[in-house]
């Protein structure tokens, strides 16, 4: 499928916003990218630099830079970006209170102006941003899902790969669960060219691999104090988009609506899912063992808690 007639809206003109919107000229995964945002100058300022970047990128479709939600009319996909990020000593859920706030007006403007959207949240906490754009919205569940798990099994591809000395590419992996310390990076359905990396590396080393995925963000805002990762959230973002708009049906790690999957009920959390032109089309569904269930019961309280914290 092309992407003429493609719309994508980004809200947020700050560090992952901005990395986004030149991922999706880069991948050119629409022919329309809107970059909005409430500080008057950035998202013009940003989108023109980007919009210049065309003739390199072979990108024939629009860049445009705005305050107002008019210009994202009919979006086919909106990735939400807007919010505070994390600072040293921050936890995620320390942004909570005024991130709620931030997107449940963002999400209030996406209604009105893109009825028809599939919503990609990337707020953090993420977990809980997701539920209050879902609750907001309206929209079915399968329109709404939070960015996460792409990040997070990117990472844990990337220190298994480092670890095995090998193409990132051809490392697959899985992280499930909550976006924080609880995640669950699953050892034992991760391989490389289809053998199992627990028959190639030792137990201690999947251990430090696995600790080092839980904290990878982290990692980044005590390099960076001013900030937290950037550049592959926004890749993330796009490459969740990019199956939406082009209807690819990939299965990406995803914070989607469950009911009933996996045993729980009433929350967003990362499972793997199949990523249409419909959004979320299909949970992927398969045994975890006792040891696995338990580790994902630890996410399910912990999202709980975050969106007790929403009051919403
Ligand atoms: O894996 C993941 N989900 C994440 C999440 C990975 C990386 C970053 N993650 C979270 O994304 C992070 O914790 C933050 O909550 C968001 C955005 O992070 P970013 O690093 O881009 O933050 P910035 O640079 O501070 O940018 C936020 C922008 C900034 O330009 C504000 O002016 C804008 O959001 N903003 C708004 N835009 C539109 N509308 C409203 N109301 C608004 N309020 C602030």
């Amino acid at each position: 499928m092309s992407s003429h007639n493609r719309k994508l809206t980004i809200v947020g003109a700050g560090a992952v916003g901005t990395s986004a919107a030149h991922w999706a000229v880069a991948r050119k995964v629409a022919s329309e990218i809107v970059l909005v945002d409430v500080v008057e100058g950035i998202p013009q300022g940003k989108a023109l630099d980007i919009s210049q970047s065309a003739p390199l990128c072979g990108y024939h479709g629009s860049v445009i830079g705005s305050c107002s939600y008019e210009d994202t009319a009919n979006s086919d996909v909106v990735i939400i970006t807007a919010g505070l990020a994390r600072k040293p000593g921050m936890s995620r859920e320390d942004l909570l209170a005024k991130n709620v706030q931030i997107v449940k007006e963002v999400t209030e403007n996406i209604v009105k102006h893109s009825p028809d959207a599939v919503i990609v949240v990337v707020t953090n906490p993420i977990d809980a941003m997701v539920y209050t754009v879902f609750k907001v919205s309206g929209f079915p569940k399968n329109r709404v899902v939070g960015m996460a798990g792409v990040l997070d099994s990117a990472r844990y591809r990337t220190f298994l790969a480092q670890a095995l000395g090998v193409a990132p590419k051809d490392v697959t992996a899985l992280v499930m669960g909550i976006h924080g310390d609880n995640m669950l990076p699953l050892t034992r359905l991760a391989s490389v060219g289809g053998v199992p990396v627990e028959d190639l590396l030792s137990k201690e080393e999947l251990e430090r691999i696995v600790k080092r995925t839980q904290t990878g963000g982290g990692e980044i805002v005590q390099h960076l104090k001013t900030g937290s990762a950037f550049t592959t959230p926004g890749l993330c973002a796009i490459e969740m988009a990019q199956s939406v708009l082009f209807d690819e049906k990939r299965v990406l790690p995803c914070a989607a609506y469950l009911e009933g999957e996996f045993g729980i009920s009433g929350v967003f959390l990362g499972v793997p899912v199949v990523l249409g032109s419909k959004g979320v089309e299909r949970i992927v569904e398969f045994p975890l063992t006792d040891e696995e269930k338990e580790a994902l019961q630890k996410s399910v309280e912990a999202v709980k808690r975050q969106v007790a914290a929403t009051g919403l």
